[in-house]
């Protein structure tokens, strides 16, 4: 289990996040609040994934030290390459490993068996085709939605792996860029740098294996390392020196000396600082300022209910024929947004999607045809049927890898535009919200206060992450393509032929390719439409029913009315002290960023 130490560097986010949890609870608990959205604020904080994904040439130490931050041996590691699969580490009370493959299959399996998924060893050239590996760990690296990727090595004889590792980039939110002291900094990693720098937004450095050298020449290490660093990056950076090793026997044997020696601590500190900064900026003040909006509006709705108790009736009816044509108002605003967010998906459909996809397959059809040339000059001497089946096999690998790799950037594409998209509307839509709003509290003269909180759809981790969520299929056309040859034919015939079955392979792909992406932006298309209806229907109805509870409350004659008034000041009261609460927070979140 992680050290004293090591907890105590994860607790202040954490603590905000509970602190808030807390206040949203409450807020739950009130009458009024119910339906301003606080059930998906709450899970939103709960449940905020954010992808560290660990990076770097083969043999580095990636898994080494992952098991070091995790502090227990649960990974497995070895002097050969070795990672050959995805593994995700998210937050769960017990470990538990599940494997995901291609074909959407998934089981479980015993710790023991993990290597035989995940590593080059167990599951060579990824016979068994595992997407990727999911572990849950209750280590407090994960509880804040935190998920730790291990990738395979980059740049060992297995291209796979390579190919994996670059798949899972554009998933980033944070890479971690693992070197060590026992292969000095290759032009190699430098190329890898530079694609892992166009996919993440932060990227750490850290030294492996620090424990090789001695005080001087780890000093030489580092400013060697850092100085091709720098020059790769074009600005300053960090370098963090490290021993997973010592890191992880300082972890299980508990000893506090052993892991300040393994420096890791210094590492997690800033890795822990960003985090906070990156969650604390981002997620704990919006979703804190995204709650104060509901206070905000349920207060409106307080003092609605408050006016309708003590507004004279024909006053009262006067003012609630405004408020139903304003109504008819609002309903035109959905109508024309329903129209243009078609009109805009539709677009990034057309022009980006299908464009996308055809450009890949105009640029891929070469590259195929080279390598099926490659193929058949290597495997001409077989028998033609062993020959056609060689040359099958090496189309469909060849193919399938493409566009799973392809996919992946594609995906990452799609779900920026798409979140553009969300982010020009929600903002119109909040409009919408605080127009109907202003209206309300001039039309019956009570107090509004309005809040300006970014709508969380527009993080990095909103409809982006719901975009992505939906998978694509990415199991490979069926095998029922296989070719029917006649007996007696020459090798060119063979060629040829192959060649026709890479055309129609790669059309058929390109086709279920184009149908998934499609598919999954019209489901994101309808999921988004919902919710913005949602919130304008919401604060309609929370206006409107405000109202009928004062006027039903009233018929039921004077002291009804007195009571409903004090049980309502009473609720003010509450929702005061939360966002006396709330700004406290608000405050601590912001001095954190500073500090
Ligand atoms: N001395 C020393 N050896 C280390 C350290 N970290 C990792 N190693 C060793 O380096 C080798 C590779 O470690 P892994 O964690 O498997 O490396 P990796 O980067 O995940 O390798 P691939 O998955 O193949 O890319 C293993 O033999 C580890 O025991 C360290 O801090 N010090
Ligand atoms: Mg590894």
């Amino acid at each position: 289990m992680n050290s004293p130490t090591q907890s105590a560097l994860l607790s202040s986010y954490a603590q905000l996040k509970d602190r808030l949890l807390d206040c949203t609870d409450e807020m739950l608990a009130i009458e009024n609040i119910r339906g301003c959205g606080c059930e998906e604020l709450r899970e939103k904080i709960r449940s905020n994934a954010f992808n560290l994904v660990v990076v770097g040439q083969f043999k580095r130490g990636k898994t080494s030290l992952i098991n070091a931050l995790l502090g227990a041996e649960i990974l497995p590691v070895a002097v050969v390459p070795l990672t050959s699969i995805v593994t995700i580490m998210t937050w769960g009370e017990a470990l538990r490993i599940k494997v995901y493959f291609n074909d959407e299959r998934v089981s479980e399996i015993k710790p023991e068996s993990l290597s035989e998924y995940v590593t080059e060893k167990g599951n060579p050239k990824n016979i068994k085709d595992v997407r990727e590996v999911v572990l849950t760990y209750p280590s407090p690296y994960l509880k804040d939605g935190v998920r730790l990727i291990d990738t395979p090595g980059v740049g060992s004889i297995y291209e796979h792996n390579t190919d994996v590792a670059y798949q899972y980039l554009p998933k980033s939110d944070a890479a971690l860029f693992l070197l060590s002291v026992d292969q000095p900094m290759s032009k190699a990693e430098m190329d890898f740098l530079k694609d892992v720098k166009e996919y993440s937004n932060k990227i750490f450095f850290v030294l492996n294996k620090a424990d090789y050298l001695r005080e001087n020449d780890l000093k030489e290490a580092i400013d060697f390392t850092k100085n091709a660093l720098c020059e790769a990056m074009g600005s300053e950076v960090r370098l963090f020196p490290v021993s997973a090793r010592l890191a992880l026997e300082g972890a299980m044997a508990q000893s506090g000396e052993m892991l300040e020696q393994s420096m890791l601590p210094v590492f997690s500190k800033d890795l822990n600082r960003f985090l906070m900064e990156e969650k604390g900026n981002v997620l704990i003040l919006s979703v804190t300022n995204n709650l104060l909006r509901s206070i905000s509006q349920a207060e409106l709705e307080l003092e609605l209910e408050l006016k309708s108790l003590t507004t004279p009736l024909e006053e009262l009816k006067d003012k609630i024929r405004a408020f139903e044509n304003k109504k008819g108002e609002v309903s035109q605003v959905k109508r024309d947004f329903e129209i243009l967010l078609e009109g805009e998906v539709s677009r990034l459909a057309k022009g980006g999607l299908e464009d996308d996809l055809q450009r890949f397959v105009r640029d891929l059809m070469p590259q195929e045809l080279a390598h099926l040339k490659d193929q058949f000059e290597l495997n001409k001497g077989l028998p033609l049927k062993d020959l056609r089946s060689a040359l099958e096999e090496a189309i469909i690998d060849h193919v399938k890898q493409a566009f799973i790799t392809w996919r992946a950037l594609e995906d990452e594409r799609l779900a920026k535009a798409f979140e553009t998209i969300c982010k020009r509307f929600t903002t119109k839509i909040n409009e919408t919200v605080d127009e109907l709003l202003r209206y309300s509290s001039q039309l019956f003269s009570v107090p509004f206060d309005t809040v300006r909180a970014e709508a969380l759809w527009s993080l990095k981790s909103g409809f982006y992450y719901r975009f992505r969520e939906q998978p694509v299929g990415t199991a490979i056309i069926a095998s029922t393509l296989t070719l029917a040859l006649p007996k007696f034919i020459g090798d060119k015939i063979v060629l040829k032929k192959m060649k026709e079955y890479l055309q129609r392979v790669v059309t058929m792909q390109a086709a279920r390719a184009g149908t998934d992406f499609e598919e999954r932006l019209d489901k994101s298309k309808l999921d988004f439409r919902w919710e913005m209806f949602q919130k304008i229907d919401a604060t309609i109805e929370g206006i409107a029913s405000a109202i009928e509870k004062g006027m039903t409350q009233r018929s039921k004659g004077t002291q009804e009315v007195e009571e409903r008034k004090r049980l309502l000041a009473g609720t003010t009261g509450k929702l005061d002290e939360i966002k006396n609460r709330l700004a406290r927070i608000k405050a601590a979140a912001e001095s954190a960023n500073k500090g």
